[in-house]
């Protein structure tokens, strides 16, 4: 077992010795196992997209292979199985988006799902043009939930949330011809265009990419979040936990896992069900301890203050704890190696899902018809399982820390208005926030997200980069594994002010805010090209004008790249901390790093090192300060 990954974070190295003792494998034992990753795959220069392959490119120029059987260039494969990774990650995303809609159609007065947020779902009908005046909450609510689902296979018109977008942007998309129609639509036309004898123009490829990304942040992601917002509530500033330390010796621990809250939200109301909490006090508990993980995690800590147990990389050291009753998992980012884990101990592995059923979990299918019921039946699996803790196999970590979440974008305009002070000055815009920009106070901003990957020292780079980055004044926004990086590390609180520049701790002082705000899971990206969005359109420019970046220190996901896809195209340079599989050609890799720049505005940038990433990002925000002239 290679403990050289753990140098970053000693909870992990405790549970790891403790993996050891226990005779039960990790992430960490499989990488080593794996040995050198294979290098074709590497560089992206494999391809299987037919039977006459797999066709491996030679990674030296003018030795070996240099084409495939049908001719496919590295230039070609590479692009195409960058497409395709957009495709996976643009179709999880909305195929999420899509069963909000499906739990948005079916709320009503006496359900269990209904409308917590009125305002919101009378805003976004008033976006798309529903007429509201007369009509019943419900009767908005199923149109408002219809016309949601038609963004996913519409025949003519474009992704109906664009109009958010500064009108310098839309025209660039207009013209790029990458304005996204159907998300179904460019999903599929990823998938045809990549097919064997379809397009080999790698810039071609890209702009068909980049039109299914956008179809992901601006379609299918935003509706996800904005339609959550209408059914669980829109979040608001809270204060919770997080690390492996929220895991509680006695009393029942729940791991919510994955990414939709539809069953998530229905488990919070079932643990503080008066009969199950009973149940739990009769087995021996002093309670039941829900604690969540990935963005699920986040759905629920931004809503309701559940405390966090950690990010990606640590799903197995929870259950290596030996203290959790029950692992309940929705979809995306779940190990299906829990399974065997969970085996080890008493834990019971739950999947709830036809999307993600995975062998060897206890499969409960989670049907929105009977929410809260099949949520009381999963809870009480877990608590009729605390009796089979073996406490000789208990190890829980100390270590948590405190943190603030919650920052919607409705939240950060809160608190903004907050500090205005002026008669004259206008109410529920992003003015304040322009404004200690264009003062200099603040030098930009900085939307760091992301998974972890076991290629980089876990949370190291997501921590070094934010803490580099909120010392030279540039605030911070997170969501995805990265916010909880930041959480653990203590940077989501008050007190992380004294880290920060000048500037920066002053704004926190005066707007009562941490340095990083949790802005949610990764389909709330869309949160944040909302306020770059409303900060732009107040000053009259495009996005791409902005000293505002994104950066995903240790992604690992298909959803990562069409996240970095769509954010470049959207107009804001993207960094990513581990290279993409695109190596193999030059020039797809100067298309990304480079000559994109000349159509949207942005680029990708790829830098391993945390400490040189912060640095680029920096003289990058002031590159954009110098244009603008502040
Ligand atoms: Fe080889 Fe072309 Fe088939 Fe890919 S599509 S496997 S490069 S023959
Ligand atoms: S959960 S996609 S590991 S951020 Fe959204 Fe974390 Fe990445 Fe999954």
């Amino acid at each position: 077992m290679s403990h050289e990954v753990l140098e970053f974070d000693q909870v992990s190295q405790g549970l790891l010795e403790k993996a050891e003792r226990d005779g039960v494998e990790t992430i960490w034992d499989r990488k080593a196992a794996m040995k050198a990753p294979c290098g074709f795959g590497e560089k992206g220069i494999c391809c299987k997209n037919c039977s006459m392959g797999p066709c491996r490119i030679s990674p030296v120029a003018g030795k070996g292979a240099q084409r495939g059987l049908c001719g496919a260039t590295a230039d070609t494969i590479v692009a195409r199985n960058f497409a395709r990774s957009v495709a996976g990650g643009a179709a999880a995303h909305s195929d999420h988006a899509r069963d909000i809609s499906h739990v948005l159609y079916m709320a009503c007065e006496n359900g269990n799902y209904k409308v917590r947020d009125v305002n919101k779902l009378m805003k976004i009908a008033g976006e798309w043009g529903i007429e509201t005046a007369g009509k019943d909450t419900y009767e908005i609510t199923r149109e408002l939930a219809e016309k949601a689902l038609q963004e996913f296979g519409k025949p003519f018109g474009t992704q109906n949330f664009l109009s958010r977008a500064p009108k310098q942007r839309q025209k660039i998309w207009k013209e790029l011809n990458i304005e996204p129609r159907a998300i179904d639509r460019e999903i599929t036309t990823i998938m045809h265009s990549t097919h064997i004898g379809c397009a080999s123009d790698p810039e071609s490829i890209l702009e068909i990419a980049m039109r299914a990304a956008l179809a992901d942040g601006w379609g299918g992601s935003m509706i996800g979040t904005e339609f959550s917002d209408i059914l669980y509530g829109v979040p608001t500033a809270r204060g919770t936990e997080a690390n492996l330390g929220v895991i509680e010796e006695n009393m029942v621990n729940i791991l919510l896992h994955g990414h939709d809250p539809s069953l998530s939200e229905m488990i919070v109301l079932a643990a503080e069900d008066p009969e199950l909490v009973q149940l739990a006090r009769d087995v021996g508990a002093e309670g039941i301890n829900l604690v969540g993980m990935c963005c699920t995690g986040n759905e629920v800590t931004m809503r309701h203050g559940v405390k966090i147990a950690g990010n990606f990389y640590q799903q197995e050291l929870a259950v290596l704890t030996g203290a959790m009753e029950a692992v309940i998992v929705d979809v995306q980012c779940i190990f299906p190696a829990l399974a065997r884990l969970s085996d080890c101990y008493h834990t019971k592995f739950i999947s709830t899902s036809p999307k993600a059923k995975i062998e060897g979990s206890i499969y409960i299918e989670f049907a929105e018809e009977h929410a809260l019921e099949t949520a009381k039946k999963i809870v009480r699996e877990a608590v009729v399982n605390y009796k089979n803790r073996d406490r000789s196999k208990v190890l829980i970590p100390e270590n948590k820390s405190k943190a603030i979440v919650g920052y919607s974008v409705e939240t950060i305009i809160g608190h903004l208005d907050k500090v205005v002070n002026s008669h004259t000055d206008v109410f529920n815009t992003v003015k304040p926030l322009s404004d200690v920009i264009w003062a200099g106070v603040l030098r930009g901003a900085a939307g760091v997200v992301g998974c972890n990957n076991p290629r980089v020292k876990h949370d190291k780079s997501h921590v070094t980069v934010i803490k580099e980055l909120i010392k030279n004044d540039i605030i911070v926004v997170a969501t995805g594994c990265a916010a909880q990086a930041a959480a653990k590390a203590g940077l989501l609180t008050m007190e992380a002010k004294e880290l920060c520049g000048r500037g920066l701790k002053e704004v926190c002082e005066r707007v009562g805010i941490p340095p990083v705000l949790h802005m949610g899971s990764c389909v709330d990206i869309s949160r944040i090209l909302d306020l770059v969005s409303r900060v732009a359109k107040e000053r009259g420019i495009d996005i791409s004008d902005l000293p505002v970046v994104g950066v995903a220190p240790e992604w690992m996901s298909e959803k990562a790249v069409s996240i970095g896809t769509y954010v470049v195209a959207s107009g804001i340079d993207t960094f990513l901390g581990v290279t993409p599989h695109v190596t193999g050609s030059a020039r797809f890799t100067d298309i990304l790093t480079n000559t994109i720049e000349n159509k949207v505005g942005a680029k990708f940038f790829f830098e391993e090192y945390p400490q040189a990433c912060a640095q680029k990002i920096i003289d990058r925000i002031e590159e954009k300060r110098e244009k603008l002239g502040i």
